[in-house]
Parts: structure tokens; sequence; C-alpha cells
């Protein structure tokens, strides 16, 4: 009996360490991107799905609604989420874009927080998140080349 509850144990404890990579399979790995309003967020969705998809505007704020589209990475559903840009909000239905923003960052698998390299950053800005499930992307940048030619990670996405 003692063995067979100690297999029992195993198994569990094997499902359990898999558990969020079947979930991640099933549904596919959440990758909420946000930032600052103008950051080039909606920019980057499209390029990454490859089409047109939101409205992209110099004007601040223009995404309002989280919208998700679904691209496929090596048979792994990724779920790209653009979200209402983060600032003071200037009216109730902007509010409750943030919120929403806010929300799907709880739930995210991954976190690409988008800013604009020219603009001011926050007082606390730290490009190096020191969490492994966030990546800052500096945005709007020509990228300088490292010493091995290639394009410096740091620059992030570029158009
Ligand atoms: N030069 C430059 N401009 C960019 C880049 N990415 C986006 N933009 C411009 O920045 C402006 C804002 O881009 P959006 O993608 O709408 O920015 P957003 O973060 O979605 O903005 P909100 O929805 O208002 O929060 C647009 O005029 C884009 O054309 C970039 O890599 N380089
Ligand atoms: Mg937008």
């Amino acid at each position: 009996m003692r063995a067979r509850l100690d297999s029992v144990r195993e198994e569990i404890a094997a499902l359990l360490a898999t558990a969020d990579q079947g979930r991640i399979l099933r549904e596919g790995v959440r990758v909420v991107i946000y930032g600052a309003t103008n950051a080039g967020k909606s920019s980057l969705l499209n390029r990454l799905l490859g089409y047109d998809r939101v409205i992209v505007s110099e004007t601040h704020g223009t995404t309002r609604d989280a919208i998700e589209e679904t691209v496929n990475l090596d048979g792994v559903p990724i779920r790209l989420l653009d979200t209402a840009g983060l600032r003071a909000p200037t009216s109730e239905l902007e509010r409750e874009g943030i919120a929403r923003t806010e929300k799907s960052l709880r739930l995210a698998d991954l976190r690409l927080r988008i800013a604009d390299r020219n603009a001011p950053k926050p007082r606390h800005f730290d490009e190096r998140t020191g969490d492994s499930n966030e990546i800052v992307v500096l945005n709007k940048a020509i990228c300088p080349k490292t010493v091995t030619g290639k394009i410096s990670m740091r620059c992030g996405f570029r158009a």
C-alpha cells in the first residue's frame, strides 16, 4: 500500500510540475503589451500579426479597450493583447480601459512593457526589470550595431 501511495504521489507531483505547460499548450501564452500612451503598443501588435489589425495614431489614448489576437509560434499559440495606454485618465471611459489593462497584467504569462525611448522616463523607470516574466521594449529607436554586427537587443522592436 505504501509503495502504491508513493507512486501516486510521484505521479501527482509530475502532473503539477507540468500543469502550467499543459495550460499554455491548450490555451496559449498570454502576452500583454502595455506601457504609456503613444509608446507604440498597437504598432507592435500590428507588426507581430503582419497586418493592420488595430488603429495607430499620433493621438495619446487611441486604444481604449484590450484587443486580443493569436499567432502561432512553432505550434504554441501566443495570445497577444494590446491594451489601453497608461496615464492619468482623462475620462471615465479611459479609466475603465486602464482598469482593464491592469486586470490583464495580473493574468499575463509574459508582459511586454513598451516605452518610447525618446520620452521622459518615470522617476523609477528601470529597463532591467529583474522580473523574468517582463521584457522592456525601448521603442522608436535607431538601433546601434553591436560589436558582433547584430542589432542590439536593448533597442527592442523596430518597424
Ligand atoms: N518613429 C517611430 N514611430 C513609431 C514607432 N512605433 C510607433 N510609432 C508611432 O507612434 C505613434 C503612436 O503609436 P501607437 O502604436 O498608436 O501607440 P500606442 O502605444 O498604441 O498608443 P495608445 O493606444 O494611445 O496608448 C504613431 O504615430 C506611430 O506611427 C517606432 O518604432 N518608431
Ligand atoms: Mg494603441
